[in-house]
């Protein structure tokens, strides 16, 4: 049990409230790990993977209706309905509370609660922060265990701490109709209920590390943000750290764990995180970040040795697939691996191209980081890493140039809260549908997103060596639906350039939109891309973005009053700059 009484009586009360069998504090041990996988295995929750190819690999198939975040039961309870904005679902707090107390009474009838201490971050970093869920879920389990700093050290910080984030969680029934993920910024309280999938149930990452730290992380004056962290060494030896905001699905993990082109010979990219990223001020006045997870819960379709062979290369030991195909020889096996073919799909039935694809677009690999062959030793890191340069990108078909960099912090955070990209399957709801996600926060910011920017904003009162920001998109097709840029390894010639601005040794061509760089600058030996080619990637469309300022304006009016001015008056420069 623990020292900890506010900790003993929380336990107590959701005990006598969902009544399970049992009561299992989680210690974190290899012993304990072992035995909820026999569990599962004996459950039939866990199938066992090929024991030749992928040691300790195991498969879970999720409900078919559980598959994916789902924003539109996903909740902000604050005592205003205006601090959780017009970019949350809002609930009054006493309401959620009194539903959730509905659906949580007796639901662990049968089961064991599981009590998961975790810490995201590194254990002794004055920035990581501590949590406990509960669940009754074993799958949670030995996935909070890779996720985050899980069991006994979590425990014992937690202990000399003052306060924790509380998760309740129960996969009840699985039932859509009953599925709610709440979340209580005041208490520092997440409930979720009727759901088993990742960002829903593993509530140390997307509730606890954003929504929640988000809020915290406002009135503590730092920045929680859905950001990978990387590090890119060159051949001098230096290494310079970039966040990078994309929305889910949109190539993080891929941006995290490249390999630079056959060109790049002496440079190294280092894997600090994939998904979210903490930072603060440091002395020095740069932002320090650290990456508040231990592993990765990535998308497995599109991995294969041509787009990522990191990632390939740590999913043959130790991890967990959630809803992939398997192969004739039991192997994992998901839409663009390789020539293989499954004989099964996510579902457990015989594959069949024409019904299912093998895996689910949105299904995923747990493993942790330090099975990544590019993992950064700074990833453990008790003050983190300096922040040179924080990029913000979307998938967007048409008008976003491949990359520009903001004229000023304060352009940069419209940069960021003008974001736009394509929906992917990471949620449930149509794909492909062009949607406003400022800073890749839509899902994910804890609070109204007019005080969101206002925060960042404040940092230049905060910091005096902020990092640089730029703009990117990887996805620009052209008229016959290809992709222009070849993306993936080659996408380090753009962050040269990211690298190269923030020495000072590039110049930029001003526009209206933001500085974009002279063609000549971005190093395209090698690649199979021809000037006019890069030019279109790099042209602004001065109609067009009129088109899209307008839509912005739009977009932002919905704050009224509570949108920051400065983040108009940057805006009006814009559409001032492009009519001229
Ligand atoms: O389901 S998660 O939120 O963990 C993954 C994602 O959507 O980025
Ligand atoms: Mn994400």
């Amino acid at each position: 049990m623990t020292s900890n009484e506010v900790l003993r009586q929380w336990v107590a009360e959701v005990g006598e409230l969902t009544r399970p069998d049992r009561i299992h504090w989680c210690t974190g041990s290899t012993e304990e790990n072992q035995q909820l996988i026999e569990a599962m295995l004996d459950s039939g929750a866990f199938l066992e993977l090929n024991k030749k190819t992928h040691p300790a690999c195991y498969l879970h198939r999720s409900d078919q209706d559980d598959v994916a975040r789902v924003e539109h039961v996903t909740f902000i309870c604050t005592s205003q309905r205006d601090d959780a904005g017009p970019n949350n679902h809002w609930m009054d707090p006493a309401a959620a509370k009194a539903k959730m107390n509905g659906l949580f009474e007796g639901c662990m009838q049968g089961r064991t609660l599981y009590v998961i201490p975790y810490c995201m971050g590194p254990i002794d970093s004055p920035l990581s922060r501590c949590g406990v869920e509960i669940t009754d879920s074993p799958y949670v389990v030995v996935n909070m265990r890779m996720m985050t700093r899980m069991g006994s050290a979590a425990l014992a910080r937690i202990e000399r701490e003052d306060g924790f984030v509380r998760g309740l969680h129960s996969i009840g029934e699985l039932d859509p109709e009953r599925r709610f993920i709440m979340h209580f910024p005041a208490d520092r309280m997440i409930q979720s209920f009727g759901s088993g999938y990742g960002g829903n149930a593993l509530l140390g990452k997307k509730c606890h590390a954003l929504r929640i730290a988000s809020a915290q992380a406002r009135t503590e004056g730092w920045l929680a943000e859905h950001m990978l962290i990387v590090g890119i060494e060159n051949p001098q030896g230096e290494i310079h750290y970039i966040a990078a905001a994309f929305p889910s699905a949109c190539g993080k993990t891929n941006l995290a764990m490249l390999i630079p082109p056959a060109e790049y010979e002496g440079w190294k990219v280092w894997t600090v995180g994939d998904d979210i990223c903490w930072m603060q001020p440091g002395e020095d006045g740069r932002l320090w970040a650290i990456n508040p997870e231990a592993g990765f819960f990535g998308v497995a379709p599109g991995t294969s040795e041509n787009t990522n062979p990191n990632a390939l290369a740590m999913l043959n030991e130790d991890a967990i697939f959630t809803n992939v195909g398997v192969t004739a020889d039991n192997q994992p096996w998901w839409e663009g691996k390789d020539d293989d073919v499954p004989v099964t799909d996510w579902k457990g039935k015989p594959f069949n191209a024409e019904v299912n694809p093998a895996a689910h677009p949105n299904s995923r690999f747990t493993v942790p980081m330090r099975r990544c062959p590019s993992y950064s030793e700074q990833a453990e890191a008790p003050r983190g890493v300096p922040i040179s340069a924080i990029v913000f990108g979307g998938r967007r078909e048409r008008l976003v140039p491949l990359l520009m960099e903001s004229k000023s912090w304060q352009h940069g955070v419209l940069l960021g809260a003008a974001m736009a990209s394509e929906t992917t399957a990471a949620a449930t709801g149509a794909v492909g549908v062009v949607r406003r996600d400022p800073m890749a926060m839509k899902p994910f910011c804890g609070y109204n997103f007019a005080d969101y920017w206002q925060h960042w904003l404040s940092f230049t009162d905060r910091a005096s060596q902020l990092p640089r920001i730029f703009h990117v998109n990887w996805f620009r097709k052209n008229d016959d639906g290809y992709f222009m840029w070849p993306g993936f390894g080659d996408n380090m010639r753009v962050l040269e350039w990211v690298i190269k601005r923030c020495k000072g040794e590039v110049d930029v061509c001003e526009t209206a939109i933001g500085q974009l760089p002279l063609a000549a600058d971005i190093n395209i030996n090698g690649l199979d891309i021809d000037s006019v080619t890069l030019g279109t990637l790099l042209e602004v469309d001065a109609s067009a973005w009129l088109d899209e300022t307008g839509q912005i304006r739009e977009y932002l009016g919905q704050y009224g009053d509570r949108l920051p001015h400065q983040l108009l008056a940057e805006l009006d420069k814009v559409a001032v700059s492009l009519q001229a």
